[in-house]
Order: structure tokens, then sequence, then C-alpha cells
């Protein structure tokens, strides 16, 4: 039997070394899985189908490693890549497990950790670009605060600024062929979080020096924790021509930093989410930022990351129903769909409109059929169409 969900190269999924090298560590327990060695992960994801793997630097070069070992390593990584055929589309900075980040890094009070920060980032950004990588994720995970009469939100904004100006001057003079996707996130690990929410981070970006070099990596479990849509942050991301790159993994709202499987959690949105990127014809990677539930052996981490790109793969293809199905198409007549694609301004203008006489009584005794339409993509859904 042919299986039509099966992940091929083409499909663009990658995945972070860190993701199927999680080891199951949460605040309440130790690790649960040994150690991956990011070479294994390389042929692992290759035979699974995926197209890449991305990575922080100390991912794959432990931070304490010479600059012989470094190169030793790298090497041996890049071996694995050139064996398998498998790409670094993307690149990061661990910027927050180290316990001199634990003030902040581009945000730190103290001028020293964030000069220190800031050499970390430009020399995993070389790594990066030495990789092949074309986009730079920059997550903040420690640029945040518990007690905010320790930290002036103005004061830290104008640092991070400040960081981002600096790293995109190290790309530009460097001659690197590379774009920042800044994470968006409201809290875990701080209590709150600098650049909270795709829409904040977007508003950000104008302020840069270089705003045509930095653009979004909006994450599912990061919009959903806000209690957002996270197909409506992408959207408009997207409209304003900043998706650069995408997390995907799974998260219920009002729980901790779930970051499950693909479609584990909130499978509705999972589908909106697929359908407008399948829809838009978005070139990207489809990236996976998830780990395996902490009840998985070994054999469990491959399950997680097989899981992740099939349910994509159903959900692209239920995409494709919903635009074929005739019925769905009447309902979306219905619901005047189309009509906002046509300018709200007719011939003759705003004076046209102020002269107009719509019937406000016949337009608001319409109805849209939102209903049906709706109970026909949980229907579409629930495989019963
Ligand atoms: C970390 C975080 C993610 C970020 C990664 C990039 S690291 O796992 O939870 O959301 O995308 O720094
Ligand atoms: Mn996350
Ligand atoms: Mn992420």
């Amino acid at each position: 039997m042919i299986d039509e969900f099966l992940p091929k190269p083409e499909h663009r999924f990658t995945f972070g070394l860190w993701t199927v090298a999680n080891r199951g560590r949460d605040p309440f327990g130790s690790e649960v899985r040994p150690a991956l060695d990011p070479v294994e992960a390389v042929h692992r994801l290759a035979e699974l189908g995926a197209y890449g793997v991305n990575l922080h630097d100390d991912d794959l070069v432990p931070f304490e490693a010479s600059p012989a070992e470094r190169d030793r390593i790298v090497e041996r990584f890049t071996a694995a890549l050139a064996e398998t055929g498998m790409t670094v589309p993307m690149a990061t900075t661990n910027l927050f497990s180290r316990p001199v980040f634990k003030e902040g890094a581009f945000t730190a009070n103290d001028p020293r950790v964030r000069r220190f920060a800031v050499a970390k980032t430009c020399r995993s950004i070389d790594l990066g670009a030495e990789l092949g990588a074309t986009t730079y994720v920059m997550w903040g995970g420690r640029e945040g605060v518990e007690a905010d009469a320790a930290k002036d939100v103005r004061a830290a904004l104008d640092r991070y600024k400040e960081a981002v100006d600096l790293c995109c001057e190290h790309i530009t003079t460097q001659g690197y062929d590379l774009r920042i996707a800044l994470e968006p996130k409201p809290n875990e690990p701080r209590g709150d979080m600098l650049l909270p929410t795709v829409g904040h981070a977007l508003a950000f970006i104008g302020e840069l020096d270089r705003p045509e070099m930095v653009g979004l990596n909006p994450e599912f479990a990061h919009e959903t924790m806000s209690g957002l849509s996270f197909h409506h942050g992408v959207a408009q991301a997207m409209w304003h021509g900043k998706l650069f790159h995408i997390d995907l993994n799974g998260q219920r709202i009002g729980k901790f930093d779930q970051d499950f499987r693909f479609g584990s959690e909130g499978i509705r949105d999972a589908f909106y989410l697929v359908k407008l990127l399948e829809d838009s014809g978005w070139d990207g990677m489809r990236h996976f930022d998830a780990h395996p539930y902490r009840t998985e052996d070994s054999d469990g981490v491959w399950d997680f990351a097989r899981g992740c790109m099939r349910t994509y793969l159903i959900l692209a293809d239920k995409a494709r129903r919903f635009r074929d199905d005739p019925e769905i198409a009447d309902a979306l007549m219905h619901a005047q769909a189309a009509g906002l694609s046509v300018p709200t301004t007719p011939e003759g203008g705003l004076a046209a409109i102020i002269g107009g006489a719509e019937d406000e009584a016949a337009l608001a005794a319409q109805g849209y059929g939102h209903e049906r339409l709706d109970q026909l993509v949980t229907e579409l859904l629930l495989g019963v169409r």
C-alpha cells in the first residue's frame, strides 16, 4: 500500500537538534533519556524524510570546546550532512542556559553581560553561516524580569535594539546571506518577557537600524500561551512581509509551555495554520520546535518526529479537500467570503460612499451561514467528508 503521507525532503520539514535530543528534564524531574549524538540525529531524521536540522551553537559545539575541538566537531557534522543530503537552514544562539544570563542577555542590566552575549551571538552567526544557514533566529529566553522594580523596560528595549543592530552590522560586514527572525514569547522562563507577542515584535522591528534584515519566527505554542490565535499572528506577519521562519508544535491555552508534537493539541488551529501556509504558497521551512513526552524512550523520539511531519501532511491534504469540496464552496459563497477582496471604495470614491444610500435594514437582516460552514470544517477534520 502506498503511504500518501510519507514525509519527503521536498516537503521541507526541519527539526531543531535540541528537539529530538531533548532528554525529558522538567522542573520536577531529571533526564529520562540518554544524550543523542547530533550526527545520529542527522541520520535518523534523514531516514524519516526530513529536509534539515537547525541548531543552537551549544547544541553542536559544547561551550567549553577548544578551537581545535570545535573544528573537529563541525567537520564530523558537515560530513554527516553531506552523506545524507541534509541541510542547516536556520541557526541560533543559546543565550538562556548558562548562569551568566540569569538576569538577561541583550537586556541584562550589566553592560559586561550584554557584551558577552553579543560576542557569543556573533560567533554563533559565524557558525551558522559556515553551515549554510540563511535564517538566524533570536529567541530572548532570559530577556525579561520577575521583580519589576529592577528593570526599566524602556531602557531594556533601547539595549535590545542596540544588540540586534550590532548583530545586523556583523552580518553585513561579514557579507553573510542571513536574515534575522525574532521569536516572541510571553513568559517562561521569565515571569514576563520582552517582545511577548507577534504584534510587539513587529512594532519593535520598525525601530531598528536595518529593519529590512529582520522579521519574525512565530511559534504555535507561544501565541497560544497568550490566548491568541496563532494563525492570525502568522497571517499578519505575512501581510507585513515579515514571516521569515516558523516554529510548529502543540499547546493548550492556559497550560505551561508544553512544546508538544505538532497537532497533538489545538488540531483546529493547526489546520487553519497549515491551510494558510499551503494556500499562500509559503516556500520556507516547516520547522518543528517541539519535544517528545517525558514518557518516551529513544524509540518514542522517532515516533514523535514522524508524527509531527505526518500530521502536517494530513492537514495539508485536508486543506486541499476544503478547496475542492462543493458544499464548502457553497457555504463560503453564503458567507460572502470572496466579498472581502472587493475594495471598499467604489467607482466615484469617498464621495460615492458618503452620498450612497445603503439599505441598513436589508443588510442587517442577512444571515452568513457560519454554523453550516463551521460544521462542514468539523466534519472534514473528523474524517467523515
Ligand atoms: C528553546 C525555546 C524555543 C526557541 C529555541 C530557539 S530554544 O527550545 O523553547 O522556543 O525557538 O532559541
Ligand atoms: Mn516553546
Ligand atoms: Mn521556538
